[in-house]
């Protein structure tokens, strides 16, 4: 009788075997080659959905894999446990961050225990723990003294009715998340780290990262934004000062037509103080929003402050000075010098100022007699003209020369800009790991001395009152200055929660360490081999993590420089949306389909409106909760269908029908050890290696082999999809095989006991569970990966002529490997070859290898 495959029975049981033989358990430093895999760190939002799991299945099927290939293997979890939705939770249903915190973390922890992933939980890192964020306070002041920190005046989003700092998502349309009041901004000190002092390394090393998607080195390369130019010095008529401009177009410089200074430009400042109006703009420009995007949609406003400059290539030009509200403070100098002929913000500008617009770089095969704009910018290549000693230059030399010139006036220089801008890393709020800093109003701002590390974050606080609980506790930001021993306050900010996922995977390495991370360890396990993780960490986390390791190295604490080697960005699980009448979102879970085949509200049969897929989220509700599937079907399945559905860095479809076909695919893979010839094969599968196969017998061993070799390279470039196609079709090969002898039963041992093999690291506790059937007294996660026989890698068979008597009769199909023996007595039983020989006795048999047959009768 067949026993039916109780995946709970079965999961439970090697999940507890696995831990209590700790076969997951990294060895620090080993004579075996390392490989550090990760999956980005959960931050524990409550429970686990598909789109979660995804993740780390991915990842653990490399470490299982590679553990199989003989490499010691680091695998860690841990979580990122600071931040804001912790908080909010707080303030909604009144229940400390921590507490909340912690239980997800407990429930989330058990999941991911249930889907079987390999982790090495011994090395558990919790973010939110003093044992962490200690570290993570010493490293920043070893930035400090590395000169890698400081402070300066910032700008917040201030929420006026809350009386509170409002996070960048906690600003919706530019109004406070709850009180809905427009958003304003205020000027506060705060620290940043100096991430610029490493951009060049930053852009550079991303040539070396070919492991990386280039997708995401771009965006990188982007947001690190390089430009070359030159920096100019325009002389003011009327004041001493220099307007300082950044342009990466010298070449441009006899088309310009006016000076714009940002709305937040210092000179913009002092001319404010007694220009009312001119204060005014200003305001309106900071209420008009000031992210880039705000800025490019503008309509372009500007300020005529009445001042004028030179222009240096021609002294008699005056140029207007205007404050404009497209130009950015934080970029270049926060002033530009505007030629509307060739940039379009620019032109608009001087369209709507009325003012000039002088081309001065003409398109090839334009006369420049009758060339004219057409109404926009012309921002392409050409000849230089109407540009004195410029002219007929092409753009490229036209910079050089522009540069050379200026630099022979003193009126400017060579200059590079990178858009990166410093991290800042102040928040104002409550869960995040204290800034370990004092303010004493004699001795100034003082790091806190390390022998009084860590700060902790005080439990007893309450969110009841709006602003940062830090800051109004009734003792906790009250100390004596470590300097004069006086009446000092500490500072009441918390670090950006990025500070904690830029150096964890560094931490991974020696986690329980009195010290952030054992240098030797850490030189040991780094770079991460293989990282995985959401594309929506494309840039911060990933620069923020290069960077930390960039300035880690700098203090000494360790010697790689990279901290990823190779990166891979998942696809997101995506689900059916549902909405009920009233068109509130419905979870999966409260909705049937009816015998009319609609689908509907389970609790009172009222229609549901059905809509696109779209990536799971707790606000759409289209999610399916890790647990309901590991109770339904067993982590096992669920495994099988998101590694089955579609290549890892696609998005993939949710569906039950998806979810059912694993399930039939996994009953079938049961039935190996129901297979009427189980015993037959399991003796063979312990007897030596028969010297001869049949045909159909090395035709099986033939892919079993292939297989071996093709799901190795296919786990090697995350083509987890074929993988498993590959299994099925070894499956249906194993059940197509017809056996004869006990030859063939040896070689469907080795077809089952390989399929196994390889099936382990997707589905590692039916893997586990049918090795122990077959009779193995070894644990299959601890056993080496199969090994190929190139011997029996032959992709195609071979067609073999058969003649009697030097007469093509018929031919065969055989294993190129196919002995002698074995074709002579294959070819005597067909009928085409019967009917010539008419039984007579042999005269010779010829056997070509490889080539033809010849029967002499
Ligand atoms: C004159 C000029 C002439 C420019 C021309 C462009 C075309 P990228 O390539 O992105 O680095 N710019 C400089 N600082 C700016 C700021 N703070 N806010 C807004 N715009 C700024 O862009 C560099 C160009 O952007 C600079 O070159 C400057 O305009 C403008 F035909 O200078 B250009
Ligand atoms: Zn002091």
């Amino acid at each position: 009788m067949a026993q039916p495959y109780n995946f709970r029975e079965v999961e439970r049981k090697w999940q507890e075997t696995w831990e209590k033989s700790q076969v997951f358990k990294a060895q620090d430093i080993s004579e075996k080659p390392k490989y550090y895999v990760l999956e980005m760190f959960p931050y524990p939002s409550g429970k686990l959905h598909m789109g979660h799991v995804r993740n780390y299945i991915l990842g653990d099927v490399l470490a299982r894999y590679k553990r199989a290939l003989g490499f010691n293997v680091l695998h860690p979890m841990g979580w990122d446990a600071f931040g804001l939705p912790a908080e909010n939770a707080a303030i909604q249903n009144n229940i400390h961050p921590k507490t909340w915190t912690l239980e997800n973390v407990r429930v989330m922890r058990s999941e991911l225990q249930a889907m079987g992933a390999s982790y090495d939980w011994s090395r558990e890192i919790l973010s939110c723990s003093p044992e962490y964020y200690q570290h993570e306070q010493k490293i920043f002041l070893d930035f400090l003294k590395a000169g890698l920190a400081y402070r300066k005046e910032s700008y917040v989003n201030w929420d006026p009715v809350e009386g509170t700092v409002l996070a960048n998502e906690q600003v919706i349309d530019g109004k406070g998340w709850r009180s809905g009041a427009p958003v304003e901004r205020r000027k506060l000190s705060q620290w940043f780290l100096k991430i610029t002092d490493f951009a060049d390394e930053l852009l550079k090393d991303l040539d070396d990262l070919d492991q990386w998607p280039d997708q995401v080195r771009l965006m990188q390369r982007n947001w690190i934004g390089k430009s070359q130019g030159a920096h100019l010095f325009f002389k003011t008529n009327e004041t001493a000062e220099d307007i300082e401009v950044f342009t990466t177009r010298p070449d441009t410089l006899f088309g310009a037509s006016f000076i714009g200074l940002a709305p937040d430009h210092p000179l913009v400042e002092k001319l404010s103080r007694n220009n009312p109006a001119l204060k005014t703009f200003v305001a309106e420009c900071h209420a008009a929003g000031t992210s880039t995007r705000d800025l490019e949609t503008a309509e372009k406003r500007g300020f005529n402050t009445n001042l004028t400059v030179q222009n240096p290539f021609k002294p008699d030009q005056s140029l207007p000075v205007y404050v404009a509200n497209f130009i950015l403070m934080d970029y270049g100098t926060g002033a530009i010098y505007g030629c509307p002929a060739h940039d379009q913000r620019d032109f608009e500008f001087a369209t709507k100022y009325r003012l000039p617009i002088v081309p001065v770089v003409l398109p090839d095969g334009e006369n420049p007699e009758t060339f004219s704009l057409q109404g926009e910018a012309y921002t392409g290549d050409g000849t230089l003209f109407h540009s004195e000693f410029l002219n007929n230059l092409s753009v490229p030399e036209g910079i050089e020369t522009a540069i050379g010139k200026l630099e022979s006036l003193g009126a400017g220089k060579r200059q590079t800009v990178y858009r990166l801008r410093d991290w800042g890393i102040s928040r104002q709020r409550y869960w995040g790991c204290p800034i370990p800093i004092i303010h004493c109003p004699t001795c100034g701002i003082l790091p806190v001395p390390e022998d009084q590390l860590p700060v902790t974050l005080p439990d007893d606080v309450n969110f009841d009152r709006p602003g940062n609980p830090l800051a109004h506790h009734p003792t906790w930001k009250h100390v004596n200055c470590p300097e004069c021993g006086r009446r000092a306050e500490r500072e009441t900010d918390t670090f950006d929660t990025f500070m904690e996922s830029s150096w964890y995977f560094a931490r991974f390495c020696s986690p329980h360490s009195k010290i952030a991370f054992e240098a030797d360890k850490a030189n040991y396990w780094l770079p991460v081999d293989q990282y995985i993780g959401g594309i929506e960490h494309a840039i911060l986390h990933l620069l923020y993590s290069r960077f930390y390791t960039m300035a880690l190295k700098k203090c000494g604490y360790l010697s790689v420089s990279e901290p990823f080697k190779a990166l891979m960005t998942q696809g997101m699980v995506c689900h059916e949306t549902y909405r009920d009448e009233s068109g509130s979102w419905l979870y999966p879970t409260e909705t049937t389909t009816n015998d009319q085949g609609k689908v509907i509200k389970i609790s009172d049969g009222s229609p549901v409106k059905v809509g696109r897929s779209e990536k799971m989220s707790k606000s759409r509700k289209n999610l399916v909760a890790a647990e309901t599937i590991i109770d339904d079907y067993g982590a096992d399945c669920a495994r099988l269908f998101m590694l089955s559905d579609s290549p890892p860095e696609r998005d993939l479809e949710w569906t039950d029908s998806g979810i059912e076909g694993s399930w039939r695919f996994m009953n079938r893979l049961w039935k190996l050890i129901n297979h009427p010839l189980v015993n037959e094969y399991k003796a063979a599968l312990r007897s030596a290696k028969p010297d001869a196969f049949c045909d159909s017998a090395l035709k099986l061993r033939g892919q079993v082999h292939k297989t071996i070799k093709d799901v190795s390279s296919d786990i090697e470039k995350f083509h987890y999809n074929k993988c498993m196609a590959r299994l099925r079709e070894l499956m249906n090969a194993i059940e197509a095989f017809d056996c004869q002898d006990s030859n063939d039963h040896w070689a469907l041992g080795e077809a089952v006991r390989t399929l196994i093999q390889i099936m382990a690291p997707a589905l590692p506790h039916m893997a586990e569970e049918l090795w122990s059937q077959l009779g193995f007294q070894t644990l299959l996660t601890t056993e080496s990966w199969p090994q190929v026989d190139i011997s029996l890698l032959v992709d195609n068979l071979i067609t073999l002529p058969i003649q009697v008597n030097g007469k093509t009769r018929t031919t065969i199909e055989i294993h190129p490997e196919m002995p002698e023996v074995d074709i002579k007595a294959h070819i005597l039983t067909l009928a085409a070859i019967k009917s010539h020989t008419q039984d007579k006795p042999l005269k010779k048999f010829i056997y070509v290898p490889r080539k033809i047959v010849n029967v002499l009768v």
